[in-house]
């Protein structure tokens, strides 16, 4: 990790010098102890921790996984991962409440709503296992110890700066591709998107942020629909793997490759192969095997007592056809 280039709103930064939400950075441990309860800590000498990530099968958990995985392991703990056929807190729900019976030490997760999964984890919270927040989170800070994310915000405002670069003064419409409303960090990304839209490419109007229930299918037909009805529509900024696969699959079907612009979110496998092969004009990839291990760091650290991060920030690259061969460890994988 330490080799990485990381760009952030147009800036190269080196590694160590990463901006969090609040000032910290990967890897400094500058905050005070954890104050959560110690029911599974570790005087009782728990050392089972548990993930619980958005859905199953999926390139960008699963690179958390293994980033996980493998910090566990060198910290002398297991790590059992589980997550819900779908992204939905229905299904996310119960997987936490049935954590209760196996009272993990701790449990990194990553919230499929910001609202409606709270009171499962606060639940679990107060039978003493720590919670660790990563990539989503909920509104109420109160719950989780620590929360290991990209810096969405920004990652929305790299996504409209390369839109801007790409269209290079045209003026046309603009799609956004959101998933769930309740996923924290598309919705950052999303608002992101917009906000420095107007500043860094004023010819350039968003149609408004459209919804898809993170179905690739659903995004490929709002993609279908945004072009039938928006003959000047120029770009699509898809926030997630699966809203840019599916803005892909709609531009392939209308004919619209390489003439409107996609920049996509996330590097899955096939969001790579997009790129290669002019589908997608950039991702902003993230780094999710580094949010798995500094995650699992902050939830060691909470249950030996030691000190805590409140909120970490993991890095965001922006990948092109001309620079992605370079930057090919911040593929996804689909196995450790
Ligand atoms: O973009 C990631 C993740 O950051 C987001 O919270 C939900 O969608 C992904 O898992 C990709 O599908």
């Amino acid at each position: 990790m330490s080799t990485r280039t990381l760009i952030l709103t147009g800036a190269v930064l080196a590694a160590g010098a990463l901006l969090t939400a609040c000032g910290g950075k990967i890897g400094e441990n500058n905050a005070a102890p954890s104050s959560q309860s110690s029911g599974g800590g570790a005087a009782s000498g728990n050392k089972n921790l548990e993930l619980v990530v958005g859905v199953k099968n999926e390139p960008f958990y699963i690179s958390m996984q293994c980033g996980a995985e493998a910090a566990a392991k060198s910290a002398g703990y297991t790590l059992n991962t589980q997550a819900p056929d779908k992204f939905d807190p229905t299904l996310q729900g119960p997987i936490v409440t049935a954590l209760g019976a196996k009272k993990p030490a701790a449990l990194l997760i990553a919230p499929t709503d910001d609202k409606t999964m709270a009171p499962q984890m606060k639940t679990i919270k107060d039978m003493g296992v720590k919670i660790i927040e990563v990539d989503t989170a909920l509104q109420d800070t109160s719950v989780a110890a620590s929360s290991i994310s990209s810096d969405n915000t920004q990652g929305g405002k790299l996504a409209a700066q390369t839109i801007a670069k790409l269209t290079s003064g045209k003026t046309g419409s603009v799609l956004v591709l959101d998933t769930k409303a309740g996923t924290s960090t598309t919705a950052a990304r999303a608002k992101g998107f917009e906000e420095e839209l107007k500043t860094a490419a004023p010819n350039l109007k968003s149609i408004g942020i459209q919804f898809t229930d993170n179905e690739p299918a659903v995004a490929a037909q709002k993609v279908t629909a945004a072009i039938s009805s928006t003959p000047d529509l120029i770009g699509v900024f898809a926030t997630n793997l699966n809203t840019g696969e599916g803005a892909a699959t709609g531009l392939r079907s209308a004919g619209k490759v390489g003439q409107v612009q996609l920049v996509g979110f996330d590097a899955s496998p096939s969001e790579v192969e997009g790129l290669k092969n002019g589908a997608f004009q950039a991702l902003i990839a993230q780094d999710p095997a580094t949010i798995g291990k500094v995650g699992v760091e902050q939830a060691v650290n909470a249950i030996e007592g030691k000190s805590v991060q409140r909120n970490i920030s993991a890095p965001l690259v922006a990948l092109t056809k001309d620079d992605m061969t370079n930057k090919a460890e911040f593929f996804y994988k689909t196995k450790c």
